[in-house]
């Protein structure tokens, strides 16, 4: 049985003095500048919110006192019985898609937790299906080489002892007790990784209110670092999280190794790891009919993510069956071969050094430059900024033959005669040098196509 977590004070007082040393200035003996690094090159993986609200069909967590009355909501687990689920299944998924690492919601804001915790009588093993869908999922990933990670939200609107509660955190309880629930947090954060690590991730979330602070969540971040010191966990453990755009604001006090935007593609940013977290269709959690991005949307999502330096994270809600809706798996699946023929130019790449922008994004490895060019000019070819280094050979992987001319001033390249990819023109850059010493540059949008 590995060491409890240090008691709260030692290990606050060990973290006001261990400041979360900015990203780039942590040392390379750090095992979590290795983890980061090994977890930016798998660029994407599968985010899945699941539990016994999908049998309404109504957003997880948020719901709970809104669309369904709390006693409803707290009663579903006596009926979850996702008989279809087959962590294999979901498994595949995740590879068929190309991705590289899968998060679980292992409790969410509801409280409800999909382990066997010894710490609560409201979990997976109470329910009529009883088995551990965290150790089955686990051992699933384990077999195929995909890295399992977990989501952990830190309100929790249905414990006593946390003192905010549903609807939407808008309630207080009657006898909270914070001290006692930061135990609680802390011992089955503990208890996870003991029974199911080591984790490539421990995503927090649900930190933004009130009762959660800095000194808890750099208190928890050490804690959990001492117990699995390869673990990566994102910037949502303490309080230096801004908004959706996820960016960490006073990263030297506040704990977290990447920024999380939400919903949205982030900035360029090579300086610090990032990584988008968006829902394939409108709700984290299964609804009935919800509508669904396209095949173009998805990939050039991804796309602009890794262009801009950063991991997607793309969400999935099981059914209250077990299963990942067909659509959504077929949707994946296009991904993933879309992946396996232009991959090369995504995973174990670094984003640029021509910016996100109307025109397409651009990613580097080695000698190489990737240009997923998504939108070409009205007229004319589409004009690069210029870069020092020479390219000595280009080469489109899906549009025939295009002309590219290096000038001092700038790069042209002809737009495809045979018309335009629906997703992206893929074209490759091979340089006199390496390609990751390109300055980063923003394509100006006047010599980009129409959106
Ligand atoms: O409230 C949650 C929401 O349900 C979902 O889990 C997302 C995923 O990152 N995070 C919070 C909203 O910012």
């Amino acid at each position: 049985m590995k060491k409890p977590i240090a008691t709260p004070t030692a290990v606050f007082l060990a973290t006001v003095t261990l400041l979360v040393a900015p990203w780039a200035q942590a040392t390379a003996a750090d095992p979590t500048t290795a983890a980061l690094s090994q977890w930016r090159d798998l660029k994407f993986g599968l985010f899945i919110h699941w539990g016994p609200v999908s049998l309404k069909g109504t957003e997880i967590g948020w719901s709970r006192g809104r669309e369904v009355p709390v006693e409803e909501y707290d009663a579903l687990y006596r009926r979850f019985n996702p008989t279809a689920f087959d962590a294999a299944e979901w498994v595949q998924v995740a590879h068929d898609a190309g991705m590289k690492y899968l998060v679980l919601t292992s409790k969410h804001h509801d409280g409800f937790c999909l382990w066997p915790s010894k710490y609560t009588d409201y979990h997976i093993g109470n329910t009529p299906f009883q088995r551990d869908v965290m150790k089955e999922l686990a051992a699933a990933c384990r077999e195929r080489n995909i890295q399992f990670c977990t989501y952990h939200s830190i309100c929790d609107w249905r414990h006593p002892d946390y003192p905010l509660g549903s609807p939407g955190g808008k309630t207080a309880k009657p006898h909270p007790n914070m001290p006692r629930y930061f135990e609680y947090l802390k011992n089955q954060t503990a208890e996870i990784i003991a029974n199911y690590g080591p984790l490539g991730i421990m995503w927090f979330d649900g930190e933004w209110e009130a009762p959660w602070t800095t000194e808890y969540g750099n208190a928890l971040y050490a804690g959990l670092k001492e117990l699995q010191p390869s673990l990566v966990i994102n910037n949502r453990v303490s309080k230096g999280r801004r908004g959706m755009e996820g960016v960490t604001e006073q990263a030297d006090l506040n704990a977290g190794d990447y920024d999380t935007p939400e919903q949205q593609i982030g900035g360029f940013n090579r300086e610090r790891p990032w990584e988008t977290c968006m829902t394939i269709c409108r709700q984290w959690a299964w609804k009935p009919n919800d509508l669904m991005k396209s095949r173009a949307e998805c990939i050039q999502t991804l796309l602009r993510t890794v262009g801009g330096d950063g991991n997607l994270l793309f969400n999935v809600g099981p059914m209250p069956d077990g299963r990942i809706e067909p659509r959504q798996v077929e949707r994946l699946r296009e991904m993933g071969a879309w992946l396996k023929t232009f991959g090369d130019g995504v995973y174990g790449a670094r984003g640029g050094p021509f910016k996100p922008g109307p025109w397409g994004a651009s990613t580097c490895k080695g000698n190489t430059i990737y240009l997923f060019i998504m939108n070409w000019p009205a007229s004319g070819p589409l004009r690069l900024p210029p870069i020092g280094p020479k390219i000595i050979s280009s080469q489109t992987l899906n549009a025939g033959e295009l002309g590219v001319d290096q000038q001092p001033d700038g790069i042209l390249v002809s737009a495809p005669a045979s018309g335009p990819d629906p997703v992206a023109t893929v074209l490759t850059f091979t340089l006199n040098a390496a390609a990751f010493s390109v300055p980063p540059v923003s394509v100006e949008p006047a010599s980009a196509g129409n959106e």
